[in-house]
């Protein structure tokens, strides 16, 4: 389905010593690609999800690149949407990651209309920006983000900034962004390698919050939608730039015993 070596199928049956081994590769590559992760079915059901959440008008503002986003999915239609937290095609590798620390940070639906190029981003561009101090730990953010349409080289991608989640990108500095313009940020991105993948309907592509990265269409009248599951590890204080504001804390570990 991709360019990648990072591929993994029928994760149920992965043992540890293979989760490991593909951690060991999201380590070196930045993100992972979980084949099959969904089945047909949830896909369809995370369809008609979302196509049911754009008639409700359950959506937030049309961004400037023309995405419609749903960051309430999880409390208006938990049947459809809260299996896809911490899902079981990719809680082995969440469980490996984290454990019990993994707290979701937010949940995020995507349908991209129209025509769609995503300005090169990070989800979390506050990562390099983090306090050091004696006792703090750095916090990661990983996210999950469930493809539910195929893609081709003839359709649409998602691209990353090869081993952009390795080194501090220039040009961070928020007061230079202006919405999705062009700054000296993007261009770095587009001037990098680059990885380009194709993901299919069901794939889940986990990757660090933190490397750039941008999704589009090719062809304007493919249909296009994805869910984002975004995971915190070790607290970050709300100040640090990241795409989407913080669920909070009660009922946010998925993996914890009590699931507090
Ligand atoms: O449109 C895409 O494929 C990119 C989605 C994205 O930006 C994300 O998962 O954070």
């Amino acid at each position: 389905m991709s360019e990648s070596s990072l591929e993994v199928s029928n994760v149920t049956d992965v043992n540890h010593d293979d989760v490991a081994a593909k951690l060991d590769q999201l380590e070196r590559d930045g993100f992972l690609v979980i084949s099959g992760a969904l089945s047909p079915e949830e896909v369809q059901q995370s369809i008609e999800g979302l196509n049911n959440a754009r008639r409700q008008g359950w959506q937030g503002a049309v961004s400037e690149v023309g995405s419609l986003w749903f960051d309430s999915l999880l409390d208006k239609d938990p049947q459809t949407f809260r299996p896809l937290v911490a899902h079981a095609s990719v809680s082995p590798y969440l469980e490996m990651l984290a454990g019990a620390q993994l707290q979701l940070r937010s949940f995020r639906g995507h349908i991209y209309p129209g025509p769609y190029t995503q300005q090169w981003h990070m989800d979390f561009y506050g990562y390099w920006q983090q306090p050091k101090r004696r006792y703090t730990v750095r916090g990661t953010a990983i996210q999950t983000t469930f493809y539910l349409h195929d893609h081709s080289p003839e359709t649409g991608y998602l691209r990353f900034v090869k081993g952009g989640h390795l080194q501090e990108p220039p040009s961070l500095d928020r007061s230079t962004f202006r919405g999705s313009r062009a700054n000296d940020f993007t261009r770095w991105c587009e001037e990098q390698e680059h990885v380009t993948i194709y993901p299919q309907a069901g794939d889940c592509i986990l990757f660090f919050s933190h490397i750039p990265h941008r999704g589009a269409k090719d062809d304007p009248r493919m249909e296009r939608s994805n869910i984002v599951c975004h995971y915190q590890v070790n607290p970050f204080f709300e100040g640090l730039w990241f795409v989407s504001s913080s669920l909070g804390f009660k009922g946010t570990f998925p993996l914890a015993p009590s699931n507090t």
